[in-house]
């Protein structure tokens, strides 16, 4: 049996068109069905739905065998870019892709702020990308974990700026923030559990193979 850790929504959308190329057809509707294990029309392949940020971590401790995860998901459960133990990432598969950016209210001069050298108020949900990102740029930042709705801490005075995925911009629009910076463009990988490439080497690289060959441009 392979197990298939996704995630509701635009990961599970765009992940359908690749397992198609694999020959695998899930059976129920995510967002009809109440199940967290879903059949496909292979005896020996399903899907377990699990939260974004918990597919790494099903597929690291072998709660599921491959999983598909956000580029933004896969460096914070890292702590950074590198690999971490006994996961593999052996694609890049360009599905539900954005980017990782800086935004901050209108009104604020975040280029006069990084050239004074003040401390900047940050909220982000991505600590560790944002540590980082600033770190290198040698801005002094007092980071906020924030868990959702980055958006509210600039216009609440809760923080000067907010480092949040930006894909059509609406979101930042609606809520009169302007995107300042942007850090990286995110997309979603593979991720394998390294015991089960060895264990079930046959079954893993025909769906890695079928993937790859299904990967949008
Ligand atoms: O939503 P939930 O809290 O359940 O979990 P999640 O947000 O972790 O999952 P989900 O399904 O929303 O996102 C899964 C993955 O999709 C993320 O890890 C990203 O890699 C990728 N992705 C691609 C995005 C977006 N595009 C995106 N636009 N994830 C989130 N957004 C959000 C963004 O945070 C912002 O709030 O959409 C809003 C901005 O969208 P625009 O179009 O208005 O710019
Ligand atoms: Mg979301």
């Amino acid at each position: 049996m392979i197990t298939l850790a996704l995630s509701k929504g635009r990961i599970f959308e765009e992940t359908l068109p690749l397992l198609a190329a694999a020959g695998i057809q899930v059976l129920e509707d995510p967002e009809k069905s109440r199940k967290l294990i879903l059949p496909t029309n292979r005896d020996d392949v399903r899907v377990v739905l699990v939260r974004a940020t918990d597919v790494p971590t099903y597929v690291q401790h072998g709660g599921a065998d491959i999983g598909v995860a956000g580029k933004d998901v896969l460096i914070e459960h890292t702590g950074s870019q590198e690999g971490s133990d006994g996961l593999y990432q052996p694609l890049d598969l360009n599905i539900a892709k954005c980017r990782m950016s800086v935004a901050v209210r209108a009104d604020f001069d975040y280029a006069a702020a990084v050239k004074q050298g003040s401390r900047i108020r940050v909220a982000t949900k991505y600590t560790a990308i944002a540590r980082e990102h600033f770190a290198n740029k040698g801005v002094h930042v007092d980071l906020i974990k924030l868990y959702g709705s980055m958006e509210l801490a600039p216009l609440t005075g809760l923080a000067d700026a907010i480092v949040d995925l930006v894909s059509t911009g609406n979101t930042l629009k609606a809520n009169k923030l302007v995107e300042v910076e942007e850090i990286m463009q995110i997309s979603s990988r593979l991720v394998v559990n390294q015991a089960s490439l060895k264990l079930k080497r046959e079954a893993i690289r025909a769906v890695i193979q079928a993937f790859e060959s299904a990967i949008p441009q």
